[in-house]
């Protein structure tokens, strides 16, 4: 077992990006076929693979060069024809974000310590980073934050003389893969730099910025920018000197500007404090209210990043009517890997179906940017889980084709990553394919969201979000569950172009997985099959539970097929996984029937 045990070649392609146009004549002869690279002035990202006229392969690029000697080396180890044409990615920024402490800890990481950070401190396996650039570079990411959004004390000394040197070694050791870095930084970072105040009209603070993304980028100048997270769970931020998130962010765009830097601004601001009493206060509502009114009043190197739904990646979630607005502004799609209520890297989950519905409501184009949240870690398989690869492999073909089907792509990391017999790869395949609709079956119903145990979210918890500050609430009493965010509830759905509005507003056109996200309803509503709410809940989580089961004994059937250590690890996380669903179905089913009343011959 080592930990390079992923769907990648155990070496380097036959370039790196450090000096592209040396390499332009460089030949690779992969087992017996002969490319040769040639470089194309102004291509960006964009490749060409085609035959050479002498025979062998030519692969035509800029740093595109680097994607199509992957993508050769795939298609050559998979036995597939080459791509035709030319290839260029979908988007231009196509970001991991790292939620790494500096102490070692990932905030909501489920695969073990940091790969960059110990104690405070940078500490690295630089072979180790060098094969995570590899596995980032292969599946085409070109920028990685490394540290959390919610930055610490200890992380604004990423900023600091103190760690800009290291920084800087990192951002080499990445450079040569075609990854720029980001770094989290602090909104009030000029308040530990003796400034009274980091208020963003402030000449002085505006001033500090720019003396301190003049010393970073002499460190590091090939920096690709910050990441902000402010106004936010309690970070600080703009409104905290009564400013919007405009100026806020405007303020430091123009400090990044001089040396071609972004500022992705976080778009994840609501109340987090709100009184469960206050019926009035929506919080999907919240993101949408705050950003919506400053469209074009942005810098041009400012992209906001807005998480896919207007929660906060719960297991099913309308598109964020954010996405579809702001047409005068830079807008990134964030996801999230790290499966924090998608089962923690213990319950199987493979994500990619669910980014195929954001797609269909909306339009690639309306992004300039895509971002997730890696599932990465120290582990030895990368995500605890091993099967969990499949996310990042997934997200990266997704950002540079988001048309790349859910099976296609699923297909490739399998015979990347383990070449299975057929028969074990059809039962690998469909365990992943339906992961995620078996998932959504044991957990929270029909759309509702917040089901799950408080703080660390796993596990079912009908009521631990109820009377929070959190603005997570689903009102459920002994007639109705669900808040109705209709235009004659909340307002929510006004916030949608009118094709979604219409197709939400209504009870008959809403999708039924969505129905208790926009809708309140009695228990005894009838749904499209004829059977109630309630017995509908009931029914979902017991048939989940079965798909579980029969879940495991298809792994069971690749004992002895997958190497033993992956066997074990994922077999593992099945037990755990069917006495999660069991938990899930038992309290789900309970609150409902006590609540309501319907009886039911499998009540407890
Ligand atoms: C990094 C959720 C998570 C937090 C996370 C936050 C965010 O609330 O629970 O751990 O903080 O999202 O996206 O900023």
């Amino acid at each position: 077992m080592q930990w390079e045990a992923c769907w990648l070649p155990q070496r380097d392609p036959p370039c790196t990006l450090s000096t592209p146009l040396q390499i332009a004549h460089w030949e690779l002869n992969q087992e017996g076929i002969a490319f040769q690279l040639e470089a194309r002035e102004n291509w960006g990202d964009r490749y060409e693979i085609r035959q050479h006229e002498q025979g062998g392969y030519l692969i035509g690029g800029n740093t595109g060069l680097l994607y199509g000697a992957y993508r050769a080396m795939e298609c050559k180890r998979l036995g597939l024809a080459y791509p035709q044409g030319e290839q260029t990615p979908d988007y231009t920024l196509r970001m991991l974000n790292h939620w790494d402490n500096v102490d070692g800890t990932i905030e909501r990481g489920y695969a073990g310590q940091s790969l960059f950070f110990r104690e405070g401190h940078f500490q690295y396996d630089a072979a180790r980073l060098r094969a995570y650039a590899r596995l980032l570079a292969s599946v085409g990411i070109n920028v990685i934050c490394i540290n959390n959004v919610n930055v610490t004390l200890a992380a604004q000394a990423l900023l600091d003389e103190r760690f800009l040197p290291e920084l800087a070694a990192i951002a080499e050791l990445f450079a040569p893969f075609g990854i720029r870095l980001l770094v989290a930084a602090d909104f009030a970072m000029p308040l530990q730099y003796d400034l009274p105040t980091a208020d963003p009209m402030d000449e002085q603070v505006a001033a500090w910025w720019r003396n301190r993304v003049e010393l970073v980028y002499r460190y590091v100048p090939n920096l690709c920018g910050f990441l902000i997270k402010a106004d936010s769970e309690g970070r600080p931020g703009p409104h905290t000197y009564g400013r919007n998130h405009a100026q806020g962010a405007n303020l430091l765009a123009e400090a990044l500007e001089p040396y071609g830097g972004i500022l992705v601004w976080r778009c994840f601001v609501y109340n987090c404090r709100q009184d469960w009493r206050d019926i009035l206060t929506d919080r999907p509502k919240a993101a949408y209210e705050h950003y919506a009114p400053l469209d074009g009043c942005f810098a041009h190197n400012v992209i906001l990043q807005i998480k896919h739904g207007p929660f906060d990646f719960q297991v099913r979630e309308p598109p964020s009517p954010l996405l579809l607005a702001m047409p005068r502004t830079r807008k990134a799609l964030e996801l999230q890997l790290t499966q924090e209520y998608t089962g923690q890297q213990i319950d199987l989950y493979a994500m990619q179906g669910m980014w195929h519905e954001i797609f269909e409501d909306v339009p690639g184009q309306s992004m300039d940017a895509v971002a997730a949240v890696a599932n990465i870690g120290s582990d030895v398989n990368w995500t605890g889980h091993p099967f969990a690869q499949v996310n990042l492999f997934a997200y990266g073909c997704t950002a540079w084709n988001p048309t790349l089907s859910f099976e296609t792509v699923t297909d490739r990391w399998l015979r990347l990553t383990y070449n299975l017999e057929e028969d074990a790869h059809a039962i690998l395949r469909r365990m992943l394919l339906t992961s995620r609709a078996i998932y959504e079956g044991y957990t929270a119903p029909l759309g509702l969201c917040w089901m799950v145990n408080p703080g660390h979210h796993y596990g079912p918890n009908p009521m631990g979000y109820e009377y929070d500050r959190w603005g997570t609430y689903h009102r459920a009493d002994r007639y109705a569950v669900g808040i109705d965010r209709t235009s004659k509830g909340t307002g929510f759905t006004d916030q949608y172009p009118t094709r979604l509005r219409e197709r939400y507003n209504n009870r008959d056109s809403c999708p039924e997985s969505l129905l208790l996200f926009f809708h309140r309803l009695p228990y005894g509503y009838v749904m499209k099959d004829g059977r109630t709410l309630v017995q509908r809940i009931d029914e979902d989580h017991r048939q989940a539970v079965q798909e579980v089961e029969a879940m495991r004994e298809s792994l069971r059937e690749l004992q002895g097929k997958l190497p033993t250590w992956v066997f074990d690890s994922a077999w593992d996380r099945m037990q755990c996984q069917v006495q999660n669903a069991k938990e899930w179905r038992d309290v789900i089913c309970d609150f409902f029937h006590r609540l309501s009343g319907f009886p039911h011959e499998n009540q407890l």
